[in-house]
């Protein structure tokens, strides 16, 4: 560390060098990620906001009734009544919450064990290795064409069984689980049921109101207990905003952390974390305000649009095709041969398209987000055509 600090114009320059490695969302070359720039207004308030500590709410009262009603009305989008919950660090938190509430709520199980499909998010993974042995992950088939197979996943249900998950858009693909069907295995069985949408909860709602035939995925199941949805998704919130979605309010006193020594009075949560962004919620309180309904709507619209335009340009590329038939703005695409994922995907890095590669289900993902236009699109097919060439595909 310097003795003496430099001037901020110093500072300033050294950092534009430094972060001048980054790729920018606008440039278009950032095709496989599920982040994106943030609404403006949010940004703004982000920042004037900043110092806001939702770890002592009680310090905070405004913030913390704010964040109330924002879960209640995201909530209530969701098909619920009455909904709480709170903002998170992101998907991986909210997921972990889940599945500690699952276990938690089930103290007469001596061996836990919570079901995922195969497709569900590392997050889950995370949790298992965090509680140490606590809970066991039970990993359910998907079929060929990347679905879960209800009959697998029904057969892992046992006496052990704490939790199950379904997801609603996974990462890989943008694939919705039968949330419904689900619902009807567990029915009356005292498991908890979650639904990870940490990057579908911002686009069913929306597909909806567009006319899509979206399949029931959330609170309106009876049987789902809690939800992830991340306002950093396609909520087009400031990174880090997760969500956590509860239907039924008595688990908090049930199985919250208790922290009664804090300064703004005795408060009961379920993070993982003890500070907590304030400035996050107000932000994103905000976007929904100013967005309302029909900015969510534009936005998924325009994304679908450029989603249709990619599925055209892939197929008229040859040796290449989809992975699935895309349900929501993401895009699994492989070879015909099912050879040369890692090649392809190396060539492209070379070319400065940072892609996702899921080598477990050998193909490369790219996720229509807001800040990826035609003119990105064709550019990068162009030059998938051309790789594809080189290759021999
Ligand atoms: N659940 C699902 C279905 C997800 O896809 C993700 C993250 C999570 C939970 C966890 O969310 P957090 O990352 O907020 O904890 N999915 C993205 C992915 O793994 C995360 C991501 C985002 C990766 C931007 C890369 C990136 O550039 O693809």
């Amino acid at each position: 560390m310097l003795r003496e600090g430099l001037k901020k114009s110093e500072i300033i320059r050294l950092l534009e060098k430094k972060l001048s490695l980054d790729y920018s969302y606008e440039s278009g070359y950032i095709l496989g990620s599920m982040c994106s720039e943030p609404i403006d207004f949010g940004k703004e308030l982000y920042v004037k906001y900043l110092s806001k500590n939702l770890g002592d709410p009680g310090l905070f009262q405004g913030t913390a009734a704010l964040e109330k009603e924002l879960i209640s009305e995201i909530g209530m989008l969701f098909g619920g009544k009455d909904i709480i919950g709170s903002i998170t660090t992101g998907g991986t938190e909210a997921n972990i919450m889940a599945m500690r509430i699952a276990k938690k709520l089930r103290p007469d199980i001596e061996n836990p064990e919570f079901i995922v499909p195969r497709s569900a998010h590392v997050s889950f993974d995370k949790g298992e290795d965090i509680m140490c042995g606590g809970i066991k992950l039970r990993k359910a088939n998907l079929d060929k064409n990347f679905k879960l197979d209800i009959h697998h996943f029904e057969s892992l249900i046992n006496k052990n069984t704490c939790g199950v998950l379904g997801i609603a858009g996974t990462t890989s693909l943008g694939i919705v689980d039968p949330i419904k069907e689900i619902g009807r295995i567990i029915e009356g069985k005292d498991i908890f049921f979650h639904v990870d949408a940490a990057f579908g909860g911002f686009v069913l709602p929306f597909l909806s109101e567009l006319g899509y035939q979206v399949p029931p995925w959330d609170f309106g199941v009876k049987q789902v207990n809690s939800i992830t949805a991340d306002p950093h998704k396609m909520g087009l919130g400031p990174i880090p905003t997760g969500g956590f979605f509860l239907r039924d309010s008595s688990v908090m006193n049930r199985v919250g952390f208790d922290i009664p020594y804090l300064a703004g009075g005795n408060f009961k949560h379920f993070h993982l974390v003890g500070t907590r962004l304030g400035g996050q919620v107000i932000a994103f309180w905000a976007i929904l305000k100013y967005l309302g309904i029909e900015g969510f709507v534009k936005i998924v619209k325009d994304c679908m649009e450029n989603t249709f335009y990619l599925v055209k340009l892939i197929s008229e590329i040859k040796g290449i095709k989809l992975a699935a038939t895309p349900e929501m703005n993401i895009l699994g695409i492989t070879t015909e041969s099912g050879n040369k994922i890692n090649e392809i995907d190396e060539e492209l890095r070379k070319r400065n398209w940072m892609v996702g590669k899921f080598i477990d289900f050998n193909l490369i993902r790219v996720v229509i987000m807001p800040h990826v236009n035609q003119n990105h699109l064709l550019k990068f097919a162009n030059e998938l055509e051309d790789i594809t060439k080189n290759l021999k595909i």
